[in-house]
């Protein structure tokens, strides 16, 4: 494995003691009809004030998303997107903190790179034309994600004979063709994609297979999890009530090797994964902070 994750302005340890530390990717939508924040943050002031809070809690990278990736959202037009997610990258770029753009069109990549994005996050993985040139001559990061089908029909009959091991050989093309196009390993980090055509029982077989998904590619894994269905089959719970159960999720796929966690509740997250690391690493607590 690389040393490092080079992410633009920042680069994240991947070996030594710093390597334990997990990195939580707050979730910051910029869409109308947002995933879970039911569009509350559409506002500029908010997506702003809500990424200081994210700050704050422990979020050391920001996923600024402009198009709904739920099952059988619509897609929204490129200059749509450049409008929604476009400010916000602006703005958030006085704050000390990674900015990932999640993006599967060339245009909006190509764009947020020129102001200063430090990672392009695609769940298509960089196959649309012109995706791998958009990103070729920059220093970002790149999360290369799995998806089975499109997020229009992903959902319909998702099949597998082996999830893991299909999943594994379509990174590993796909880590192929990136680097063969010139691209840095070190810029890169897989996804097995939870959710992207894929059933419960997918999923969860993913999250089991998480530490060979890394050994295997020897990149380092992001993992987005939070909120998502296969917590509700699980927990039996609604969208709003995922908090825990997400949380028990992003501490097992640190424990199985994920570097970065992808998550709506960055405050619990941070806590929770503070205090795993505590209990699994001696050399990760220094000392009391508080009570
Ligand atoms: C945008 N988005 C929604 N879910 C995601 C996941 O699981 N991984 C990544 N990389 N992006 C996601």
């Amino acid at each position: 494995m690389n040393k490092q994750l080079q992410c633009g302005r920042f680069s994240f340890e991947l070996e030594g003691p710093e390597a334990r530390r997990a990195v939580v990717m707050g979730i910051l939508n910029v869409t109308p009809d947002s995933f879970s924040d039911g569009g509350r943050y559409q506002g500029l002031e908010f997506a702003f004030g809500h990424a200081e809070d994210m700050l704050k809690q422990g979020a050391t990278m920001i996923d600024i998303g402009g198009e709904s990736t739920r099952p059988g959202a619509p897609s929204v037009p490129v200059e749509e997107e450049l409008r929604r997610v476009m400010p916000a990258l602006y703005a958030l770029k006085t704050l000390d903190v990674a900015l990932s753009v999640d993006t599967c069109k060339p245009q909006v990549m190509r764009e947020a790179l020129i102001a200063g994005a430090d990672m392009i996050n695609d769940i298509n993985g960089f196959r649309a034309p012109g995706a791998l040139e958009a990103v070729l001559d920059s220093d970002c990061g790149l999360c290369l994600m799995h998806m089975q089908a499109t997020p229009a029909t992903m959902q319909q009959a998702p099949q597998y004979s082996d999830v893991v091991a299909e999943v594994i050989a379509f990174l590993r093309t796909r880590v192929d063709q990136m680097t063969a196009f010139g691209i840095e390993r070190s810029r890169i980090c897989i996804d097995p994609g939870f959710g992207f055509g894929k059933t419960v029982e997918h999923n969860y077989a993913l999250l089991r297979g998480l530490q060979r998904i890394r050994d295997e590619l020897y990149l380092p894994v992001l993992a987005g999890m939070s909120r998502k269905s296969m917590i509700g089959a699980v927990t039996g719970r609604p969208l709003e009530a995922r908090m825990a159960g997400s949380v028990g999720a992003a501490l097992a796929a640190v424990a199985q090797g994920a570097k970065i966690v992808r998550v709506h509740d960055v405050a619990e997250t941070a806590d929770a994964l503070k205090v795993w690391q505590a209990a699994t690493d001696p050399h990760a607590f220094s000392g009391a902070t508080g009570m």
